[in-house]
C-alpha cells in the first residue's frame, strides 16, 4: 500500500494522526553539552529507513512552511492480532560517545477510543539496538537487536481530541551504553498501536570545552558509570602561569563540578574577561597574580607593552634591592653648611643634610682628608695617620670627629653624601669642601648674659664678645627651653649681634638659656646657664604705658623729651643699635596693635605675618612648636596644595590624646612654599574661637614640616552637604550659618578679612559645628580651584567675591558679608553650586544688571531676605556679622519666622534693606535663556504658559508635566519663580504690563 492510500483509509478509520504539519517544539537540541548523531528533524532527504514487513510502518514525509521536510514514521493496525511490525534506523555512527541517549517525540491513540478494536489494539512500542562495526550492507534480523525498553505514552489522544485538533506529543528519552562498536542501529518495533514517530534525536553527552580561573579545559566525554567523575587538568590561557594546578570534574551530565586550582596572569599581563591582556605603555606589572597593571612609579617609564618593570629616566636609577614598585631615584646633592670646631686635640665637623635627598632615605656621607699646600691642585690624600670616629665612610649622622691630625698643616675634607643609587650614576660626585688650619683656635666661652626686658610671650637677652674669638665672629646660637620641660624639647635661634628678641614664649615661665659664639673655626663650647621668666600680663600693659608715657611727654617739649629719652634708653639698655633694627618690625606690629585696640577695646587685633622682617619669628609668635614624636599620623585624608593632608592624635604629657588634621609640606619644597605655607599657622594661631579652626601647633624642626589643627569629623561643608541632600532640619541649617557668622564677626572684629569665605572653606565636625578655614590671604586664592584671574590679574572666585573685590581688589569686611550670603544659599540648597552652570563672564555680568540668586527650594522667606541684604551693590549697606549674628539669633528663638517658604508668598515681609533692581523679563523665553533654561521653551509654549504672569504661578507638578524631567532643572526653574514673582510686583508697581 502507498503512503497516500493509506493514509486515506487512516482518515475514513478516524486514525489518521493529526497535526503532521507542526514541527516538534525543540527538545534543547542546541544544548552546549550535547552531541547530536542524528536528528531526524534536520535530515533534508528522506530517512530511508528500513521497514518490516512492507506494510507495517509508513514513512510520510510533508513539508512545513519554510519548505523543510518533516519526516513521521506512522503504524496504526490496530484491528489485527499479532502485529510484529520493525522500523530500522540508517546505522549511526558512535562517535566519542560511551553512553548515548535517544530522544523520541510521538503521538498515540488511546485503545478505549477506539470502538472494535478490543484485545488487538496496544498502547506501547519496543525500542531495541544493535551495535555494529559496518555501516552497510547488514541485512535484518530482529534476534540480533538487543531491547532498550517499551515506550509508554505518558499522553494517548482520543477522537475527541482530534475533533479539537489537540497534539498530545509525548517525549521520551532512553538511554544505552557503553557503545563499544564503532556504531549502531536502532530499531522500533509496533505489536498492534496506533503511532506516528515524530522525530528521533540520538546524542552524547560531553562537558564543553570551558575557561575557569584563566585555565582552559577541553571537550571532554562523562564515564558512562554516572556515580563517577572524570578529573580533567586545565592548561593556562596564553601569558598565564599554574599557581596551583587547575582542576575540573566532568559529570555524567556534561557538567562541569568541583573547580581546584588556578592560573594567574603572568608578570606584564593583567587580567581582563577571562583572559590576559599585556600592560598598556606606561603601565607595569612586577609580579604574577591577578592585580591589575600599574602606572609606572615616579621618574620611570616604558613605551613598550608587557613590561614587567618600568625603565628609569635618565639620571634616575634603581638600586639592586629596590623593588619595581618604587620609584627611580637618583643620587642626593652635596651636603651643605660644613662647619668645624676644633681644639689641640679633636676637630669636629658637623654639616647639614643635602637639599635634594634624591628621594631616597639610605644617606650616608664619606669623609676624604686631602693636605694641600700653597697651591690647591697640589693636595693629596691624607695618608693612615688621621683617625675618624665613628669612621670616614658609612656615616650615619651628619657629624664626624677628626683625631691624630699635625699641627700647622692645611686640611681640605670633602664631605659627600651617597645613597643607594649613587655607585649606579656615571655624574661625578657632588661634595662640599672646608679647609681647615689646625693652628686656628676655636672662640672662648660667652661670659655674662643678661635680660633686657621681657614681655608675656617675649625676653630680650644681650651679652659681651667672647674675650679671645680667634677669628671674625659669624653668628650666635641661642638655644633655651622651658625650665620645666628640659627633657621634651628645645628651641635655638641664631643671631649676628650679640643680643636676641625671643618671641613666642609663654607667660609667666621660667627658661633656660645659653649661647655660644662660632667663627670660622668653628664653635666655642656652651655658655653657663642662665635662667629667665617672662612677663605676665601687667608687664605688657606696664611696657605700653610706659611707651604711652613717652609719646605724651614728647608733646611737651622736644628738650624734655630728649633728656626723658636718654634716660630712658640708658636705664633700660636699649641704646644699642641692633636692638634698634630688631625693634623696627616690632613697632609696625604694635603700632597695628595700638591701632586694633583703639578700634576695639578689649579685643586683639589681627597682625599680618608679613609685617615680619622674618616670617619664621611671627609663626613662633603665634604657633606651638611640635616634638614630632607627640604626633601619630594615622591616614591621608586629602590633598593640599603644599602636601598631604592626614588625620591622627596628638599627645600632650599630662592630658589626654585628642585626634587632630596634619597638613605636612611636600618635601623638595623652595623657601617661598614654605613660608607661604606657615603663613596659614602664623594666622590661624591668633585666633582663638569656637568656630574658627583652631592650631595646635607646627613642626618645623624636622621635616616634614607640619602644619596640626583640631580635626573636624564631618570635613569640608560643601562635600558634607551634597552628602546628606535634604536631611536636616531649616533650624539645624541656620544653626550652621549661626556658626559660621559667629566666627566671621570674631574675624572682621580682629581686623581680618578672610576673602575666600566659601562652603569649602567651612569644616564641620561630629556635632554640625561648623569652623571657619583656609586661611593665607592671597596664597589661599591661588590654591583654591574656584579662583579666577580677573582682568585686573588677580585670582578670584568670582561667585564668591563682591563686585568690587572683583572690579578693583577692595576686599573688607562687607566684602567678606557678600560671601557670606553666598554660603547662606549654598548651605539654604544643600551644596548647590552657585549661579549653576553659569559662566564666570554671565555672573559677573547678571549681578551686575541686578540678577541676584533665587531662594533655593524650601528656604525661609526670612533667610532669602538675609542673603538679598548681604548681596546689596552699596557696600555700606550691607549688614555687618553682628547684625547677622543677631539676626538668626532671633530667628532660632521664634522658629515660627521660620516657617514662611519663599514658595509661599508673593509679598515679601518688609525688607531690611533696599529691594534690588530686578532685570526686566520681556517674555517667557527672555526668562527661561536667563536662567539657562531656553531649551524648555517649546515646553512652555506648547503648553499654553505663554506669558511672564502665567509662568509665575506655576507650581512644581506644573513644572514636571510640561516635560522637565531632570530634578536639577525642576529645582532651579521653580527656585527662580520667586524671583521672577518679586520681578512681576516690580513690575505692576512701576505700572508695566506684560
Ligand atoms: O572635604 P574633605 O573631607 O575635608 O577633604 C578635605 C581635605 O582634608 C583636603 O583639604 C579635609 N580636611 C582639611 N582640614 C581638616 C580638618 N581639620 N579636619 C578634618 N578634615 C580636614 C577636607
Amino acid at each position: 500500500m502507498g503512503c497516500r492510500e493509506a493514509r486515506g483509509l487512516l482518515w475514513r478509520l478516524g486514525l489518521f494522526l493529526p497535526l503532521l504539519t507542526a514541527r516538534p517544539a525543540d527538545g534543547g537540541h542546541g544544548a552546549a553539552n550535547q552531541v547530536v548523531l542524528l536528528d531526524t528533524t534536520a535530515a533534508l532527504g528522506e530517512l530511508g529507513w528500513k521497514t518490516f514487513p512492507l506494510n507495517g510502518w509508513d514513512a510520510i514525509t510533508e513539508m512545513d512552511e519554510h519548505n523543510r521536510p518533516i519526516h513521521t514514521y506512522q503504524v496504526c493496525n490496530v484491528m489485527e492480532p499479532n502485529q510484529n511490525n520493525w522500523l530500522r534506523t540508517n546505522w549511526i555512527s558512535r562517535d566519542a560517545a560511551q553512553k548515548i541517549y535517544v530522544e523520541m517525540k510521538f503521538t498515540l491513540r488511546d485503545c478505549n477510543s477506539i470502538p472494535w478494536v478490543l484485545g488487538t489494539c496496544k498502547e506501547t512500542f519496543n525500542l531495541y539496538y544493535m551495535e555494529s562495526d559496518e555501516s552497510h550492507g547488514l541485512k535484518f534480523k530482529p534476534n540480533q537487536y538487543t531491547k532498550i525498553d517499551t515506550i509508554a505514552a505518558d499522553e494517548s489522544f482520543t477522537q475527541m481530541d482530534l475533533g479539537d485538533r489537540i497534539l498530545k506529543l509525548n517525549t521520551e528519552v532512553r538511554e544505552v551504553g557503553p557503545i563499544n562498536k564503532k556504531g549502531f542501529y536502532l530499531a522500533f518495533q509496533d505489536i498492534g498501536a496506533c503511532i506516528a514517530l515524530v522525530s528521533v534525536r540520538v546524542y552524547y553527552k560531553k562537558c564543553p570545552f570551558t575557561v575557569r580561573n584563566l585555565a582552559m579545559f577541553p571537550d571532554t566525554i562523562p564515564r558512562v558509570d554516572s556515580s563517577s567523575l572524570v578529573e580533567v587538568r586545565g592548561s593556562c590561557v596564553k601569558s598565564a602561569e599554574e599557581r596551583d594546578t587547575p582542576k575540573l570534574y566532568c559529570g555524567a551530565d556534561g557538567d562541569w563540578l568541583v573547580p581546584l586550582g588556578r592560573c594567574i596572569c603572568s608578570v606584564g599581563y593583567e587580567e581582563l574577561d577571562g583572559s590576559c591582556h599585556a600592560c598598556r605603555p606606561g603601565f607595569y606589572k612586577a609580579f604574577a597574580g591577578n592585580v591589575k597593571c600599574s602606572k609606572c612609579p615616579p621618574h620611570s617609564l616604558t613605551y613598550v607593552e608587557a613590561t614587567s618593570v618600568c625603565q628609569c629616566e635618565k639620571g634616575y636609577f634603581r638600586a639592586e634591592k629596590d623593588p619595581p614598585t618604587m620609584a627611580c631615584t637618583r643620587p642626593p646633592s652635596a651636603p651643605r653648611n660644613v662647619i668645624f670646631n676644633i681644639n689641640e686635640t679633636a676637630l669636629m665637623l658637623e654639616w647639614s643634610p643635602p637639599s635634594d635627598t634624591g628621594g631616597r632615605k639610605d644617606l650616608t656621607y664619606s669623609v676624604i682628608c686631602k693636605k694641600c699646600g700653597s697651591d690647591a691642585s697640589q693636595c693629596e690624600i691624607c695618608g693612615g695617620g688621621i683617625r675618624f670616629i665613628p669612621r670616614h665612610t658609612g656615616l650615619i649622622n651628619s657629624s664626624v670627629t677628626v683625631l691624630d691630625f699635625v699641627s700647622h698643616v692645611n686640611y681640605t675634607f670633602e664631605i659627600e653624601a651617597t645613597n643607594g643609587v649613587s655607585e649606579l650614576s656615571f655624574s661625578p660626585k657632588q661634595f662640599t669642601a672646608i679647609t681647615v688650619t689646625t693652628d686656628q683656635d676655636a672662640p672662648s666661652l660667652i661670659g655674662m648674659v643678661r635680660k633686657d626686658w621681657a614681655s608675656q610671650n617675649s625676653i630680650a637677652l644681650s651679652w659681651q664678645e667672647p674675650d679671645f674669638p680667634h677669628g671674625a665672629i659669624l653668628d650666635y646660637e641661642i638655644k633655651y627651653y622651658e625650665k620645666e620641660h628640659e627633657q621634651l624639647s628645645y628651641s635655638s635661634t641664631r643671631s649676628k649681634a650679640p643680643s636676641v628678641i625671643i618671641t613666642g614664649l609663654k607667660p609667666a615661665t621660667k627658661y633656660i638659656f645659653h649661647i655660644r659664639v662660632r667663627t670660622a673655626a668653628g664653635y666655642s663650647g656652651y655658655s653657663q646657664k642662665f635662667e629667665f621668666e617672662t612677663g605676665d600680663e601687667t608687664s605688657d600693659m606696664a611696657a605700653e604705658q610706659g611707651q604711652i608715657l613717652v609719646i605724651a611727654t614728647a608733646a611737651v617739649g622736644g628738650f624734655t623729651l630728649l633728656v626723658i629719652l636718654t634716660l630712658f634708653f640708658l636705664i633700660t639698655g636699649r641704646c644699642q643699635w641692633y636692638i634698634k633694627a630688631k625693634m623696627k618690625s616690632e613697632e609696625k606690629r604694635r603700632a597695628h596693635l595700638q591701632n586694633g585696640h583703639l578700634r576695639f577695646p578689649g579685643i586683639k587685633t589681627y597682625i599680618d605675618p608679613d609685617t615680619y622682617e622674618d616670617p619664621s619669628l611671627a609663626v613662633h609668635e603665634f604657633a606651638k612648636e611640635i616634638d614630632p614624636s607627640r604626633i601619630r599620623i594615622e591616614r591621608v585624608i586629602g590633598a593640599g596644595e603644599f602636601g598631604e593632608v592626614c588625620s591622627g592624635r596628638l599627645k600632650t604629657p599630662g592630658k589626654r590624646e585628642i585626634p587632630v588634621a596634619i597638613k605636612t609640606l611636600k618635601g623638595g619644597y623652595m623657601d617661598r612654599q614654605r613660608r607661604d605655607f606657615l603663613r596659614e599657622a602664623s594666622i590661624m594661631g591668633q585666633f582663638d574661637h569656637p568656630n574658627i579652626i583652631r592650631l595646635e601647633g607646627v613642626v618645623t624642626k624636622s621635616r616634614p614640616v607640619m602644619i596640626v589643627v583640631e580635626y573636624m569629623e564631618n570635613g569640608s561643608l560643601d562635600s558634607f552637604l551634597r552628602k546628606h541632600d535634604g536631611h536636616f532640619t531649616v533650624i539645624q541649617l541656620v544653626g550652621m550659618l549661626r556658626g559660621i557668622a559667629s566666627g566671621m564677626k570674631y574675624l572682621s572684629d580682629m581686623g581680618y578679612v578672610h576673602r575666600d569665605l566659601a562652603a569649602r572653606n567651612i569644616l564641620v565636625n561630629s556635632n554640625l559645628m561648623c569652623k571657619v578655614s583656609d586661611f593665607g590671604l592671597s596664597r589661599v586664592l591661588e590654591d583654591d580651584p574656584e579662583a579666577a584671574y580677573t582682568t585686573s590679574g588677580g585670582k578670584i572666585p568670582i561667585r564668591w567675591t563682591a563686585p568690587e573685590a572683583i572690579a578693583y581688589r577692595k576686599f573688607s569686611s562687607a566684602s567678606d558679608a557678600w560671601s557670606y550670603g553666598i554660603v547662606m544659599w549654598e548651605v539654604m540648597s544643600y551644596g548647590e553650586r552657585p549661579y549653576w552652570e553659569m559662566s564666570n563672564q554671565d555672573v559677573i555680568l547678571s549681578i551686575e544688571e541686578g540678577y541676584r540668586l533665587p531662594a533655593p527650594m524650601g528656604c525661609p522667606a526670612s533667610l532669602h531676605q538675609l542673603m538679598l541684604h548681604c548681596w546689596q551693590k552699596e557696600r555700606n549697606h550691607r549688614p555687618k556679622f553682628s547684625d547677622i549674628v543677631s539676626f538668626l539669633d532671633k530667628l532660632i528663638r521664634n522658629p515660627s519666622t521660620l516657617h514662611t517658604l519663599v514658595e509661599d508668598v508673593l509679598v515679601m515681609p518688609d525688607s531690611p534693606g533696599e529691594v534690588p533692581e530686578y532685570p526686566l523679563f520681556v517674555s517667557v523665553s527672555d526668562w527661561l535663556d536667563s536662567i539657562k533654561m531656553g531649551q524648555y521653551k517649546n515646553n512652555f509654549m506648547a503648553a499654553g504658559f505663554t506669558t511672564l504672569d502665567m509662568v509665575s504661578r506655576m507650581s512644581i507638578d506644573d513644572i514636571r508635566r510640561i516635560g522637565v524631567v531632570l530634578i536639577g532643572h525642576q529645582r532651579r526653574i521653580v527656585s527662580s519663580l520667586q524671583t521672577l514673582r518679586l520681578h512681576m510686583m516690580h513690575i505692576q508697581e512701576k505700572g508695566f504690563h506684560v
